[in-house]
């Protein structure tokens, strides 16, 4: 989230009305730190971070989202040693990500039709920036289990998958109806199941350019997505814009926060009401819904209608305190914490009362058990497994830990202080994130807080700063930073999984389907993939170059096409040797591609540049790798 704009064109005294809110949009940037009475001394243990001797193991894969930047990185745990980087809504210069024929299949299969046209004008088959806030892995049974990360891309729309077999994404859905998905969690129970994906700004349904300034005319939408089939299943329309999400671990409902109740169009409006909402979706409800034919079809997908003036059987919305931002399930399987973000308050929601929320006259924060006061700018928490929460105070640059039986107890009457203790982070933390914390398996190990601003803690590397993401100690009541990660913009959200959960294979299985276009066209060709072919095979002015490659060699030395060829060059990798990747770049073509071991990969241009150009393998492969090379004549198209 960005709250360090200025406020511009607005009058300022309308939006002090809360200390909070003062400090959050009168903000030029970092916040020094807290000055709570509850501080614990930081850095003090600094030299007892968790180092890992050369050719140690983590105990722990950390996933990382990469905000602006598109892709998802791989961290190991808790040494935070970054271990790769999975290109997804961003283009990649080392694996061809968004240039090979594979990944231009992934990134155009799921966009809209309108999409497509559009982009077809600009001269493009997808885009080229994605904004990738909350990769979430897939569960079963209320934990990990190893089968897909999903994530969302808030600048254009989508959701995409990995596989965690190959680390490699394999399908990205653009979602109709909706205007930037922003917060997404899988289903927790019985297994994922739905995708659940936040549209977070509303737009007019039917959004042809004819409205602008009617916002009762404006609607959002809240999308379930099948996670197996990457498929929208349903969506919900919804009052209010939708910010984070999350799910219950009994398969009933999911949540979403809503900073917008309001429906403002600017930020005066949007900040107005002291009260917004979470909009709580009972998941059998819309099934039923859907099996008794009450939706529309809009754009292909079926649509309920939960809009709060609906008062339907789908949704429900409780009140909570001021432009509420995360929203977190406690690993106790009956706790949910909302971050008041502008309210110095988190709101604690016990799932076991939803039900009745959906009778007729509830009052609408009943199943509200909590409210404690916990600092200003509460954005995000995480859990230990033992009934503490930690949440993110993002304009004091604290972690706070609490103990949410107390705040329940304090919030029925007693005089009992639920807060442990706070630390420092530097600076203006937003998520955190705990080892295994949003499953039912939290561990309460460690914590990461995810900082906005870096400034001071490092070497100056001109203008644009690193983020500061800081690994914290949570075993002992005495929270302890132990490690400072810079980090590349811009990461909002991380998971951290248990090592045995997640097992990659070491090389690709021939059988993958992630080249079964090319397996196909060779067939067609009379080809065998990993034999290669001596000669181009020609089709008109397509011309298929089939090769292997094994180091240090490509099976073809030189190939010739004519000027204005569209060439398509299939490599194979028959090395079947932990990594031992090979890559295909041809010199002054614009074309570089990644090929695993036993992979096969393919990439079409048009050779329209006469002469002879170099190929060359990119990934250092062998003693003899810069000899891995071979030649492409082009001859010219009047020869
Ligand atoms: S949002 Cu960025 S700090 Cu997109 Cu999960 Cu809260
Ligand atoms: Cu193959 Cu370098």
């Amino acid at each position: 989230m960005s709250t360090n704009e200025k406020p511009s064109g607005l009058n300022r005294r309308e939006l002090m009305s809360t200390p909070a809110k003062l400090a959050l949009l009168a903000g030029t940037g970092v916040a020094m730190g807290g000055v709570g009475a509850l501080l614990q001394p930081v850095s003090a243990h600094a030299s007892e971070g968790p180092s890992l001797a050369p050719g140690e193991l983590d105990d722990y894969y950390g996933f990382w989202s990469s905000g602006q930047t598109g892709e998802l990185r791989i961290l190991g745990f808790p040494s935070m040693r970054e271990l790769m980087r999975v290109p997804v809504f961003n283009r990649c210069s080392a694996t061809g990500w968004g240039l090979t024929n594979e990944s231009l299949k992934v990134l155009t299969e799921g966009l809209l039709p309108e999409t497509k046209e559009f982009l077809a004008k600009r001269g493009k088959v997808t885009y080229d920036n994605g904004d990738l806030h909350h990769p979430h892995m897939s569960f079963t049974d209320g934990t990990y289990d190893g089968r897909y990360l999903f994530m969302n891309d808030k600048a254009n729309t989508r959701v995409a998958r990995v596989r965690c077999d190959v680390m490699k994404c394999d399908k990205i859905l653009e979602v109709p109806n909706a205007h930037d998905i922003h917060g997404l969690r899988p289903q927790k129970y019985p297994r994922t199941g739905y995708v659940f994906a936040n549209s977070e700004h509303e737009a007019p349904l039917i959004n042809d350019g004819k409205i602008l300034d009617d916002p009762s005319q404006y609607v959002n939408v809240f999308t379930a997505i099948d996670g197996d089939a990457m498929e929208v299943a349903w969506q919900v329309l919804v009052s209010g814009n939708l910010d984070n999400c999350d799910a219950d671990y009994q398969g009933k409902y999911a949540f979403s926060t809503s900073y917008n109740s309001e429906m403002g169009m600017n930020l005066a409006e949007m900040t107005a009401s002291e009260l917004d909402h979470v909009v709580v979706f009972n998941i059998k409800a819309i099934e039923a819904g859907i099996a008794a034919g009450d939706y529309q079809d809009l754009n292909g997908v079926k649509v309920l209608d939960g809009r709060k003036e609906a008062k339907s059987k789908y949704t429900r919305y409780v009140p909570i305190p001021n432009s509420p931002h995360g929203i977190n399930t406690a690993p106790d399987g009956v706790h949910v914490v909302v971050a008041g973000k502008l309210s110095p308050t988190c709101s604690l929601i016990d799932v076991r009362k939803l039900d009745a929320l959906f009778d007729e006259d509830a009052d609408p924060r009943s199943c509200i058990v909590a409210e404690p006061e916990l600092g200003l700018g509460p954005l995000h928490t995480a859990f230990d497994g033992k009934g503490f929460a930690y949440t993110t105070l993002f304009i004091d640059s604290q972690i706070v830990k609490w103990d949410m039986a107390k705040a329940a107890r304090a919030y029925a009457g007693e005089d009992i202080d639920p807060i442990v203790s706070k630390v420092d982070v530097h600076y203006q933390p937003g998520h955190n994130h705990t080892t295994m914390g949003e499953t039912k398996e939290a561990d309460g190990k460690w914590l990461i807080s995810l900082n906005k601003f870096s400034k001071d803690r490092f070497i100056n590397v001109g203008p644009l700063k690193p983020e500061n993401e800081q690994l914290i100690d949570i075993s002992t009541d005495d929270l302890k930073v132990v490690h400072d990660g810079p980090t590349f913009a811009e990461p909002h959200d991380v998971v951290l999984v248990r090592r045995d959960i997640v097992n990659p294979l070491q090389i690709w299985s021939r059988d993958d389907p992630m080249w079964e276009d090319a397996r196909k066209q060779a067939e067609a060709d009379g080809v065998v993939l990993e034999d290669g072919a001596e000669e181009p095979i020609r089709d008109g002015n397509k011309v298929r170059v089939y090769m292997y490659s094994t180091a240090p060699i490509f099976s073809l030395e030189k190939f010739t096409v004519r000027q204005g060829d569209e060439v398509t060059v299939y490599v194979t990798n028959i090395d079947d040797v932990d990594d031992l990747t090979h890559g295909f770049t041809i010199s002054n073509y614009g074309v570089a591609m990644e090929i695993g071991p036993q992979a096969t990969a393919s990439v079409t241009f048009v050779a329209d540049r006469p002469g002879v150009h170099w190929f060359y393998c990119q990934w250092f492969c062998h003693a003899l790798h810069m000899e891995m090379r071979g030649r492409m004549l082009v001859e010219p198209r009047d020869a």
